[in-house]
């Protein structure tokens, strides 16, 4: 049972039996899409949840029963709703009615890509506003090492109480990834860490009951680096293989056919695809959370901002991709059409953040390009940023026969795309998503100059 050197701590006991008998009010802060999976598996374990989100859209739209997360079913809100499990709020006041609360809100990367934790310290000056005895905290946001315990826990001690007997901390990141069909938030093992063993001991109390598998670690600046290295080494192998896809350009080599050979070894080696680039809220900000962190400690982690230069060079080397494919077709890009298939980050989903699609197109037109987009995921670009407003065009014959150029940069899985090729006289493809279709209109994305001129692929 829950004890402080040695002592049972009270407000542990307390806070244990109501989770045991899921009395426990659990608060989720933050309700987009690590925040509103969280509710949904809580309330599915039977707890009665309340969230916290500063938009009032979205707290109308949740208690409406509706969902704006692509992967929790309006469903899903719905029923935790009209069972009573379920309500949301911009109150912050009434955190004080939670016995648990995990924090969700963004962690991005401020204009000089240094943290921005002005979120996550919003969020825990409500929780400090509204604390009282026997409630957990559980940061889930991706940060870099040391912020649960250098910044959130002074903030919450300030109003008096002991962290491992009058309120808990820990830190437990999230993984999850849209649009994944096979693991979401009950079924992915989830990493924990807290500030004293009593933290750890009570957040596994309610976690338990709610997830399949959780991963207790020592501290939690173990569990904070935990996250930070499974991103950053996405981050480091999606830069490598884009590095391989520039060399290859260079030497005339398919860079897909290099990649799916290599993926035949059955050890030591993982596959990732080269691409226009990384989006998202998470792989092309998460690293530089660690190099901050480590700049403070006169540390230079190299790795991590080479990788985060090649991958930022991609959305250049593909708008030069179809400056070239229109120039062996005697066209400047300077007046021609240019239709960009795909603005979500990745395929299948909705979300436009950090999209290097938004490069490829101000690149683009930068140039003189004229560019519309098609992506039956984003019917308006509601991200800020110059493209902010810009409505997804028809994907008609018309639209494919007008256009000098059409460059796949997200390959949507509902997309024909043999009907792309058969239609738009020129094709750059920067996923392979024409893979299996061999027309002389297509540019792969390491098909080198000198490969432009050949009347027909082989
Ligand atoms: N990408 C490539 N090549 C690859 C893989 C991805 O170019 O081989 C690009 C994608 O197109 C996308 C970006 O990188 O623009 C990020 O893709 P991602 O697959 O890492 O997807 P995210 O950022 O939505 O979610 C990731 C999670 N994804 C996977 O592990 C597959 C996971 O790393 C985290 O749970 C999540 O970030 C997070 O929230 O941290």
């Amino acid at each position: 049972m829950a004890t402080v050197n040695g002592v049972r701590s009270v407000e542990a006991g307390r806070l244990l039996a109501k989770i045991e008998s899921k009395q426990a009010v659990l608060g989720v802060v933050g309700l987009g899409y690590v925040g509103l999976p969280l509710v949904a598996e809580f309330a599915r374990a039977g707890y009665r949840v309340i969230g916290f989100d500063i938009s009032a859209a979205v707290v109308e739209s949740l208690n409406a029963g509706r969902s704006h997360i692509q992967d929790v079913p309006s469903e899903a809100v719905a029923r935790a709703v009209n069972e009573g499990l379920f309500h949301s709020t911009t109150d912050m006041g009434r955190l004080g009615e939670c016995d648990a609360i995990s924090i969700c809100v963004p962690t991005p990367l401020s204009k000089t890509r240094d943290p921005d934790v002005s979120y996550v310290v919003a969020a825990t000056q409500s929780v400090t506003d509204a604390v009282r005895p026997g409630q957990l905290i559980v940061l889930e946001s991706t940060t870099y090492p040391g912020t649960t315990r250098e910044l959130m826990l002074p903030m919450l001690e300030a109003k008096g109480g002991h962290v491992g007997e009058d309120f808990f901390l820990c830190f437990s990141p999230e993984r999850v990834d849209p649009g994944n069909e096979r693991w979401h938030t009950r079924n992915t093992p989830k990493v924990i860490g807290g500030v004293t063993p009593t933290c750890l001991e009570v957040a596994l109390a309610l976690y338990n009951r709610v997830m399949d598998t959780m991963v207790p670690v020592s501290s939690t600046e173990a569990a904070e680096m935990t996250k930070l290295l499974e991103n950053t080494f996405r981050s480091i192998n999606i830069a490598l293989v884009n590095e391989m896809a520039q060399a290859s350009d260079r030497l005339g080599v398919d860079v897909w056919e290099v990649i799916n050979a290599a993926a035949t070894k059955p050890f030591g080696f993982m596959k990732f695809l080269p691409g226009p680039g990384i989006g998202g809220h998470c792989i092309p900000l998460d690293p530089h959370y660690l190099a901050w962190k480590m700049r403070t400690l006169n540390y230079k982690t190299r790795m991590i901002e080479l990788a985060g230069e090649i991958n930022k060079e991609m959305p250049y080397f593909v708008a030069d991709k179809v400056q070239d494919a229109l120039n062996a077709q005697r066209k400047a890009l300077h007046g021609s059409r240019v239709l960009v298939l795909g603005v979500a980050y990745k395929k299948d989903i909705d979300d436009v953040r950090e999209s290097p699609a938004l490069d490829v197109i101000r690149l683009l037109e930068e140039k003189g390009g004229l560019v519309d987009y098609h992506d039956p995921f984003v019917a308006r670009v509601r991200e800020d940023g110059e493209l902010r407003g810009r409505d997804s065009v028809p994907l008609t014959d018309e639209t494919l026969r007008a256009s000098d150029c059409v460059v796949i940069v997200t390959d949507h899985s509902s997309v024909d795309y043999r009907r792309v090729v058969e239609l738009a006289p020129l094709v750059v493809d920067t996923r392979n998503a024409t893979h299996g279709i061999f027309a002389s209109n297509v540019i792969a994305l390491t098909d080198s100059y000198q490969r432009l001129h050949t009347p027909t692929r082989a």
